[in-house]
């Protein structure tokens, strides 16, 4: 499971990264600040199983009874509009966030930043033509893929009678696109049908964008919320879209882990827990404090949660290997969390724990009811599952 930071130059992607990482990259107010890409693991939170069966158990990823659940973050480069002609860093480096399974599209809701990244004066860029801008890179990078290898994908039907939807779908395979959704679009878009040659320009385009959107969902971060004396833009934002600010959340780790204050991501405020702050200390929490009146949370938690709950409807399963103690072979309890599909079976998780315990699989055990479930059985968020299989990993 990969999410994808992208968005234009300058916006805040490195410092949405670090805060959420805890992680330190370098970030700058000035464009391509990141040439390489940061990798780094940042945690969606879900109820964690031990409230189920109400017992306790010491694990750093349930605090409070609330599960952290590691998810790969992926920070890269900075778009400029052109990029696909190689204007800016180009678009080569989206390469770097192809297996991400969604993006989230990083903007300066402030309008800090011209079209260029560049720094001007706060609301002196309207960030809807980013948004645009941004979008059009993305399919403009898909239709780049498409187009190179039009001709060979032309050519293996007319030769080989091989199938549109394979030779489409070997060329995106790299970007962890599957033939069934390759053949979802070419048959929204009526094009299953029609031989690759009689494809008009406008065919080929419209495919590629409708690919983008379909297997690439994207939802806006609209960063330095901060800054905004309102947030009315967002009301013309037709897709998914949160308020945030990356800045202050990175304040607030780094005062909760100083010990200055109480705070976890996603609360809607924070406490101050040591005495006798310095008065620069005091300022900038006076400033944090104020930010919590313009929106309710930072918003880097509830972003990432609505990526990967909401917009690609993954749940949390447990998997264990005492279906009574809810342990690993170590005995330690609920050890361990994997973040599936919705309509993920009990064979699809063992796939993802290991190989050989999928080829050895029997049944599965339902740890909350105890019951046996078959293969194919649809999993639920939140379900305890222990595989019983006639080999073990490795
Ligand atoms: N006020 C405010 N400033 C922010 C926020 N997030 C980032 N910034 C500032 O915006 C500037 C750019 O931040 P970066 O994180 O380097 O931006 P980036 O998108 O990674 O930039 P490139 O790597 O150059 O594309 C820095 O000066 C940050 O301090 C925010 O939420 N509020
Ligand atoms: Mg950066």
């Amino acid at each position: 499971m990969q999410i994808g930071l992208l968005g234009k130059a300058n916006v805040g992607k490195s410092t949405f990264f670090t805060a959420a990482t805890q992680t330190p990259v370098a970030s700058g107010n000035f464009p391509f600040t990141t040439i390489e890409p940061n990798i780094g693991v940042c945690y969606v939170k879900s109820d964690c199983a031990c409230k189920h069966f109400d017992i306790s158990h010491k694990n750093d990823l349930c605090v409070n009874g609330i599960r952290l659940i590691p998810v790969k973050l992926i920070d890269v480069a900075g778009l400029v509009p052109g990029a696909h002609q190689g204007k800016g860093l180009g678009n080569q480096f989206l390469d770097d966030a192809r297996q991400a399974e969604i993006l989230i599209h990083v903007v300066d809701i402030a309008g800090t930043t011209d079209i260029q990244g560049q720094p001007i004066s706060i609301g002196t860029h309207d960030p809807l033509k980013d948004i645009e801008f941004v979008q059009d890179e993305f399919d403009q990078w898909f239709l780049d893929i498409l187009k190179r290898e039009w001709d060979k994908i032309t050519r293996e039907i007319d030769q080989k009678r091989a199938k549109l939807t394979d030779g489409i779908a070997k060329r995106f395979s790299g970007l962890g696109i599957k033939d069934y959704s390759v053949q979802q679009v070419l048959q929204k878009l009526d094009l299953i049908s029609i031989n690759p040659k009689e494809w008009q320009d406008s065919d080929i385009q419209n495919f590629a964008k409708e690919l983008r959107k379909n297997t690439k969902p994207m939802i806006i971060a609209a960063n330095k919320a901060d800054l905004c004396e309102n947030l009315d833009i967002i009301k013309k934002i037709s897709d998914i879209v949160i308020p945030c600010s990356a800045e202050t959340e990175l304040l607030l780790r780094k005062a909760s882990k100083a010990g200055i204050i109480n705070y976890l991501s996603g609360d809607e405020g924070f406490t101050i827990i040591k005495k006798d702050i310095p008065m620069p200390q005091q300022k900038a929490l006076d400033l944090v404090q104020s930010v919590f009146s313009k929106i309710p949370t930072t918003g880097i938690q509830e972003i990432l949660n609505t990526a990967v709950f909401d917009s690609l409807n993954f749940i949390v399963v447990y998997p264990v290997e005492d279906e009574t103690k809810l342990t690993n072979k170590d005995g330690i309890i609920l050890p361990d969390t994997k973040l599936i599909p919705q309509d993920s079976t009990a064979k699809d998780l063992a796939s993802l724990i290991h190989a050989d315990i999928a080829k050895g699989f029997l049944h599965a055990i339902d740890c909350k009811t105890k019951q046996r479930i078959s293969g194919d059985q649809k999993l639920k968020n939140g379900d305890v599952i222990k595989i019983v299989s006639t080999l073990s990993r490795g």
